[in-house]
């Protein structure tokens, strides 16, 4: 049904044991687009990754069903969000992918260049956030903590994640969403007229002008239990879908 033409971009599945029926609907997207040219799974792939050497066996699943769709020749790249970022080359092999470090990078699309990024560097107005990322994606903070055993490991991601959510219970609507400046950076940065990120939660395409030429931010959704919104690069352009198709 799908070919090399077509190019899907998928993020926030925060995959986890205790969410079985959202590893089933993306095991079964991930049957749906066989044949497509390419996948990019852009960040928060799974809830919590502790380190290539710890994984998830609750997931394994998930990630083989990736692996079957890379062998049959979708090229797979994933993005870190900020609950995975220290997915590594040893899960890129694992699901016969790549696994991008990189906060934002540019992808060829036959309508033309295509910006790509999780899009939690866009939510500059929650500084307390950013100081916190700044922290853990340094590499003395990841040496460290990769550097400790498995359970050392889970007790220091608990403590980080219940500090997280009492700072986000706190937080305005406004503050957890892109900020307008931030975005026209991205463009700019990037020089292209397509920004598709996830991580926000909040699907949707955004029309804008920026430099007198119009842009679309293309906001992918997270997923539930039935359903995900999903953006489809075909040569009739980039389209926000709700799965199942
Ligand atoms: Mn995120």
């Amino acid at each position: 049904m799908f070919t090399e033409q077509d190019t899907f971009f998928i993020a926030d599945c925060h995959l986890d044991g205790s969410r079985p029926d959202v590893s089933a609907l993306a095991c079964e997207f991930f049957k749906a687009i066989e044949g497509a040219g390419a996948l990019w799974i852009v960040g928060d792939f799974v809830e919590y990754w502790l380190g290539d050497d710890a994984g998830n066996p609750q997931l394994n699943h998930v990630f083989d069903a990736v692996a079957k769709l890379a062998s049959l020749g979708t090229t797979v790249t994933v993005m870190h969000g900020n609950r995975d970022f220290l997915l590594g080359d040893a899960f890129g092999q694992r699901i016969g992918g790549t696994v991008l470090s990189d906060d934002a990078t540019v992808t060829q699309l036959p309508q033309g260049p295509v910006s790509v990024m999780h899009g939690d560097t866009l939510c500059t107005d929650d500084v307390g956030y950013q100081q916190l990322r700044t922290l853990l994606r340094s590499s003395a903070w990841q040496t460290d903590f990769l550097g400790k055993s498995v359970a050392e490991r889970v007790e220091t991601a608990k403590a980080l994640r219940e500090k997280s959510q009492s700072a986000t219970a706190a937080k305005t609507d406004g503050i957890m969403d892109v900020n307008a400046v931030a975005v026209e950076d991205a463009f700019l940065a990037s020089n292209t007229r397509t920004l598709i990120h996830g991580h926000t939660h909040r699907p949707n395409t955004h029309e804008l002008e920026i430099n007198a030429q119009a842009c679309r931010r293309i906001v992918l959704g997270d997923w539930h239990s039935d359903h995900a919104r999903v953006a489809h690069s075909s040569p009739s352009g980039v389209a926000l879908k709700t799965f199942p198709f």
